[in-house]
């Protein structure tokens, strides 16, 4: 039974019965808090409730106002598998959630201890938060100190930011500097009390917090090489305990390597596009049907909780006279995984992998099922006994095939994993000796 507040009754009550549903109603009605005060005057018995059927009278269908109602929805620019969060911690960090910004996202917040390093992020002001001001200086200790101090300004940040909710929370830092390396963690702390308020993590939930993190190149120098590990160590703790997912570990001395033609300006630029569209086009592929083999929103679920993953890409090239074989396949899905600019590590310790071909459709009808069958298998026989390749086929306007990649539940790399507090029994007798 529906409980009937008399003082509403006066404002949305019988009296309105006659008057047209219309625009100009509405309008009246969701201002009509204003005049509270009036009905507060008014002879009224206080707190006490009607039934609805004691009323005699139809109640119109009138819009109630709630707090909610004239909230503004954040809504990305496309349609994905998935409502993404992106936080940017320090400089780097932050250039990560600007490119993710650049293709659509629109839940991106970006904290910077230094004011510099903030204003050349080309996102609205409001995605902006300053803490403390005068930066971290490669110290992660200052910078977990001033992100400690301001838990509450930044889960109101986020609050403000995120508005209408979201699915997926990832985390992006520079592991080698201050800001990034030490606001990770406590970052990642605040996000799971913002997921547990929104009831999207919990008893029994998947974490739904994530990561991408960057390791630095080899020229700059041991105290940052240092930082990086340090922060990769928390990171691969966080994994273990269930409280990380996924965790991307980008390598820029590879990405160096791989790009070492561009020039400085196009350097960042090109290793943060190649990662955020490689996360964005699963993201968006997984919402997307095919006529041929959809690769769903489980599929990507199953991936994105793993832990550690890593996303490759490659062009299966196409011969006039052959068309496309197996061996062709096979070969990209290899390469993909050597030709890619994350964090070397053991991709057969891997669990879990989604493989996606992606090609024009005179391409696709003219690629043997056969050949694709072999490439997904030669992925799972890769991964080993019990693993699980998710499938997908689709086509699009761009000429060729190309077949990406994503594997998880992968080992995370040895220098980041802490030795075992105790030795073996048999070693400590050893040292002994
Ligand atoms: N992939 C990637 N890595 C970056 C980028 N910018 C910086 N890095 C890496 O991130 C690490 C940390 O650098 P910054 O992000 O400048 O440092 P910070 O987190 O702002 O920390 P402080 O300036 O010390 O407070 C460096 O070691 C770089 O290797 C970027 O745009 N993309
Ligand atoms: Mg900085």
């Amino acid at each position: 039974m529906i409980a009937f507040d008399n003082k509403r009754n006066q404002h949305y009550g019988p009296e309105k019965t006659h008057i047209k549903k219309n625009m100009e109603e509405n309008k009246e009605n969701q201002e009509a808090p204003a005049s509270d005060e009036k009905v507060e005057n008014d002879a009224l018995p206080e707190e006490e409730e009607f039934e609805l059927e004691d009323l005699g009278v139809d109640v119109p269908d009138v819009p109630l106002p709630s707090a909610e109602e004239n909230e503004e929805v954040v809504e990305d620019k496309f349609s994905g598998a998935y409502r993404f969060a992106i936080v940017g911690i320090g400089q780097g960090g932050s250039r990560i959630a600007e490119t993710f910004w650049k293709m659509g996202y629109r839940r991106v917040a970006v904290m910077n201890t230094a004011i510099q390093d903030l204003r050349p992020i080309k996102i609205p002001q409001e995605n902006k938060l300053l803490l403390g001001g005068g930066g971290a200086g490669k110290n992660p200790a200052v910078a977990e100190k001033i992100f400690e101090d301001h838990r509450e300004d930044v889960l109101d940040f986020f609050k403000k930011l995120f508005k209408g909710g979201f699915d997926r929370i990832l985390i992006c830092a520079g592991a080698g500097g201050g800001t990034g390396a030490g606001g990770t963690s406590v970052v990642i702390d605040i996000a799971h009390d913002l997921c547990e308020t929104m009831g999207i993590e919990g008893d029994g939930m998947d974490s739904k917090v994530g990561a991408i993190v960057a390791l630095p190149t080899r020229a700059e120098g041991s105290r940052v090489r240092t930082n990086s590990i340090e922060a990769a160590k928390k990171l691969v703790n966080n994994i273990q305990a269930g409280t990380l997912s996924p965790l991307v570990i980008l390598d820029n001395e590879r990405i160096k390597q791989l790009y070492s033609k561009l020039s400085i300006n196009k350097f960042w630029s090109t290793a943060n596009s190649s990662i955020c569209s490689l996360f964005h086009l699963f993201n968006r592929i997984a919402a997307q049907n095919s006529e041929y083999t959809a690769f769903d929103k489980a599929d990507l679920d199953t991936v994105m909780a793993s832990g550690i993953i890593t996303f490759g890409a490659t062009p299966v090239p196409f011969n006039e006279e052959t068309g496309i074989d197996e061996t062709d396949i096979s070969h990209a899905i290899r390469d993909n995984l050597k030709k890619n600019i994350l964090a070397v590590i053991e991709v057969s310790t891997g669990n879990v992998a989604a493989c996606v071909a992606i090609g024009d459709k005179n391409t696709l009808d003219n690629t043997p099922q056969e050949s694709l069958e072999h490439g997904f298998e030669q992925l799972s026989r890769l991964l080993g006994e019990g693993s699980v390749v998710h499938r997908g086929i689709y086509h699009t306007g761009k000429p060729g095939l190309v077949v990406y990649t994503i594997i998880g539940g992968i080992d995370p790399p040895k220098d980041f994993v802490d030795p075992q507090e105790t030795l073996p029994k048999d070693q400590e007798n050893k040292d002994a000796e």
